[in-house]
């Protein structure tokens, strides 16, 4: 018979490889030695650290997945989710921060765009030199981006933009904008553009107040009448699979964070349970304890052998859509679920940011919200099986 490890029930660990498991690695020594020592202040006065992605780069955390020849690390889709798990353990804003800037801004850069423009940005981006950010929302567009407003106009030489982004990670912070317009030059297809800091009408103004996320600068991205030239247009795709080609990837990744996350607060509440005492004994030695504690380390084996399978199919380049929808709903929502419960866990404790598992759950409430909702991702899984549309 084999052995039971608590923390790994269906040895995850050896079915990776051995590139994979040195990669794991030294993300989690980088997140474990300089990201957790911050974020209690970061997430408390609501700051994010430019430097962090300089770190990052360095580390080479960002662009996983992008050829060596572009500064990115060769790797496969297995290592991205191993370092989104090992980043979203200590907090999911950071998590959010790396995987703007490597699935949404170079993923698109690599996949969609000129040699010229892969030579342009991605050394830089995957240093952390420059920090990107991916524009598809609208105030007036979140679940149903082909509602959006942004229009991309003919010009002499290029496209004029107008239009505004909503709650845009990295905005206000970054030098290169991907972001997704009507162009009237394309029949009104959606058409993706890279923007830079410091150009003639482009603002990115930071939103205030969140109570979730607050390591990770999130913002507005207003474009008002930003004149680019025709370099500026991503030239390999065109439609909302461009922007959902890159949602892919970063959905995927998501799935595993969230894991990560919940790890963190499992791991957080059964030690909670074995130090607390009640009644003469430890939290841990009662039933409905031990009960929580189980329903955390099944979801949690569960959502991340899930993860594991679409990531290995993912670098066979055999993976659906759907297959991602089903661990990014999955993953999110278990995530939450066990966050809100380790957070009861800790009685009063657990609303103390010390603990670190409310700073969870409640990030975990825009993690279960962007990328696809846990409802649209629902009825993604829906028209799947039935073949009927319902989102409206
Ligand atoms: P639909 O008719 O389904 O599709 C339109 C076109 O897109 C293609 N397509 C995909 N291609 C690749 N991958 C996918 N996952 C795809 N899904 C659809 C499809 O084949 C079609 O292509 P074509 O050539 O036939 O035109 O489009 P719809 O308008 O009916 O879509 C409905 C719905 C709800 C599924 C979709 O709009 C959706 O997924 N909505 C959610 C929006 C969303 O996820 N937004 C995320 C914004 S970015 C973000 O949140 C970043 S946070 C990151 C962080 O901080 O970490
Ligand atoms: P809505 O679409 O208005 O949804 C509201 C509610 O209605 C949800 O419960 C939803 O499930 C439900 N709903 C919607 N449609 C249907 C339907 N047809 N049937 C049943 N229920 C439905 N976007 C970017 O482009 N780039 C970013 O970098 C980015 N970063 C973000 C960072 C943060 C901190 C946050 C909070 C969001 C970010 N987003 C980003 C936006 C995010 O993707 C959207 O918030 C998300 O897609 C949901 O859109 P919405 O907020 O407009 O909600």
């Amino acid at each position: 018979l084999g052995k039971f490890n608590w923390e790994d029930p269906l040895r995850l660990d050896e079915q990776l490889t051995e590139d994979e498991r040195m990669i794991a690695a030294s993300a989690r020594s980088y997140a474990q030695e300089k990201l957790q020592p911050r974020i209690l202040s970061a997430y408390e006065n609501e700051e994010t650290d430019p430097e962090i992605f300089r770190e990052m780069g360095e580390m080479g955390l960002l662009g996983t997945t992008i050829p060596e020849e572009y500064g990115g690390l060769g790797a496969g889709y297995v290592s991205y989710g191993l370092v989104a798990r090992e980043v979203e353990r200590v907090d999911s804003g950071y998590r959010s921060m790396m995987s703007v800037q490597s699935s949404l801004v170079m993923y698109p850069i690599y996949a969609y765009g000129s040699e010229e423009q892969r030579q342009k940005y991605l050394p830089k981006l995957s240093s952390g030199e420059w920090i990107g950010c991916f524009g598809l929302t609208e105030p007036d567009a979140g679940s149903d981006p082909a509602g959006m407003k942004t229009r991309a106009e003919k010009t002499d030489g290029g496209y004029r933009l107008t239009g505004s982004k909503m709650w845009i990670s990295n905005a206000p912070i970054a030098d290169v904008f991907v972001v997704w317009a009507k162009s009237e030059a394309h029949g009104g297809k959606i058409r993706g553009f890279v923007l830079e800091k410091g150009m003639k009408g482009l603002s990115a103004p930071k939103i205030g107040n969140k109570a979730s996320l607050r390591a990770s600068i999130t913002g507005e991205i207003v474009m008002d009448g930003v004149e680019v030239g025709e370099d500026a247009l991503l030239p390999h795709v065109e439609g909302l699979k461009g922007p959902f080609g890159c949602l892919n990837r970063a959905r995927y990744g998501i799935s595993w964070g969230a894991m990560g996350a919940a790890e963190f607060c499992w791991h957080a509440a059964r030690q909670y349970g074995l130090d607390r005492k009640q009644f003469g004994r430890p939290l841990a030695n009662t039933q409905l304890f031990q009960l929580k504690l189980a329903n955390m380390q099944t979801e949690i084996t569960l959502g991340l052998q899930a993860s594991l399978q679409v990531g290995r199919l993912m670098d066979a380049a055999n993976a659906a859509p759907e297959m991602i929808s089903i661990v990014k709903r999955n993953n999110c929502g278990k995530a939450l679920e066990i966050a809100r419960n380790a957070r009861d866990m800790h009685g009063g404790n657990g609303i103390s940011l010390e603990f670190g598992v409310i700073r969870h759950m409640v990030n975990l409430e825009t993690v279960n919200t962007y990328e696809g909702t846990h409802d649209v991702h629902a009825l993604i899984l829906g028209r799947a099986q039935t073949g009927l549309q319902a989102f409206f």
